[in-house]
């Protein structure tokens, strides 16, 4: 098995500068030693380079900050998720902002599509990420990247001539939200998307949860991206995030997630983003991203097999 390491050094998404460092502290944590020592073969391609992109193709949307400079990221990212998963490996995307998304999951999106597999995409986050230009308060186009892969308005011609291959608000799980706007939470209310926020997580336990997220997409013969902001976690256990939000997920709970995770054997690519190593103690949270890591890829405590549900 074959993993693909891709670096996109990303800030602007972002109301913080920081987040480009992101891609080199996951490989001084030891990403790619952690996954060789899996027993996987790891290719880094290195860090993603971006071009700029004449604004030819119209005004950038109101609220929108820094539009034409992430609009070149993101096409340049979707074609090369695309050229990634089409060889066969498993991407890791190491962000860089959560907008790089846009990319990573319509190039993945669009290769899943021609084999004719629904894509699903788990949402780890502390936030929906689903504003438009039109409900957006910050104008952050990190905060806007699941509602452009749900095909919402507003950001149209951000692809360009890259196919645009929306995922569908069913398709969509959010895990672990806790902060959530007040347009982007009507928005959301509206939408078919499956939400467990942390009070669901309080009252049912990820175990339930996330094997819900697995059975459903077992039921549409589909496959899984896994979209992982590392303001998941709770600030105590990831401090080097640029919008730390109090009550998330515990190392444990984490953990939990990406060791059924991979026992599901669906997980075909991966994001993680919003790692800010400006802001990090001494690499903690990067090492924590980088265990976390680990245990998505089959890293075990015991070799003890996980029940279905149906046993529970
Ligand atoms: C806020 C914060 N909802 C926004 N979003 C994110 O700017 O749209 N913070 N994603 O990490
Ligand atoms: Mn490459
Ligand atoms: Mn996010
Ligand atoms: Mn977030």
């Amino acid at each position: 098995p074959l993993i693909a390491l891709l670096g996109v050094p990303i800030e602007i998404g972002a109301s913080q500068r920081g987040t480009l460092m992101g891609p080199d502290a996951l490989r001084t944590a030891g990403i790619g030693r952690v996954l060789d020592q899996l027993g996987f073969a790891v290719e880094d391609h290195g860090d993603l380079e971006m071009t700029a992109v004449a604004p030819s193709d119209g005004p950038a949307p109101a609220n929108a900050k820094f539009y034409d400079d992430i609009k070149a990221w993101i096409r340049a990212l979707s074609e090369h998720a695309f050229l990634l998963a089409r060889s066969g490996a498993v991407p890791i995307f190491m962000g860089g902002d959560h907008s790089l998304s846009m990319g990573s999951v319509n190039g993945v999106a669009r290769y899943w599509q021609e084999l004719n597999r629904p894509l699903f995409v788990l949402w780890l986050d502390a936030h929906a990420d689903y504003n438009t230009p039109d409900t957006t308060e910050t104008g952050n186009m990190h905060g806007m990247s699941a509602a452009f892969l749900c095909g919402e308005p507003g950001l149209d011609h951000l692809l360009g001539d890259q196919p645009r291959v929306s995922i569908g608000p069913d398709r969509l799980d959010l895990f672990g939200i806790r902060s959530i706007d007040p347009l982007e939470k009507k928005l959301v209310g509206e939408r078919p998307i499956a939400v467990a926020d942390m009070r669901a997580i309080d009252e049912f336990g990820v175990g339930v949860l996330i094997r819900r997220v697995i059975e459903k997409v077992k039921a549409h013969n589909g496959v899984l991206h896994v979209s992982f902001d590392v303001d998941f976690l709770d600030p105590a256990v990831a401090p080097g995030v640029g919008t730390t939000v109090p009550g998330g997920a515990t190392y444990r709970e984490a953990h939990l997630v990406m060791e059924l995770l991979h026992d599901c054997g669906l997980v075909r690519s991966v994001d993680i983003v919003e790692l800010n190593p400006f802001l990090d103690e001494r690499g903690r949270t990067a090492r924590v991203a980088v265990e976390l890591v680990g245990s998505l890829f089959g890293m075990q405590i015991t070799d003890r097999r996980t029940p279905s549900n149906a046993v529970l």
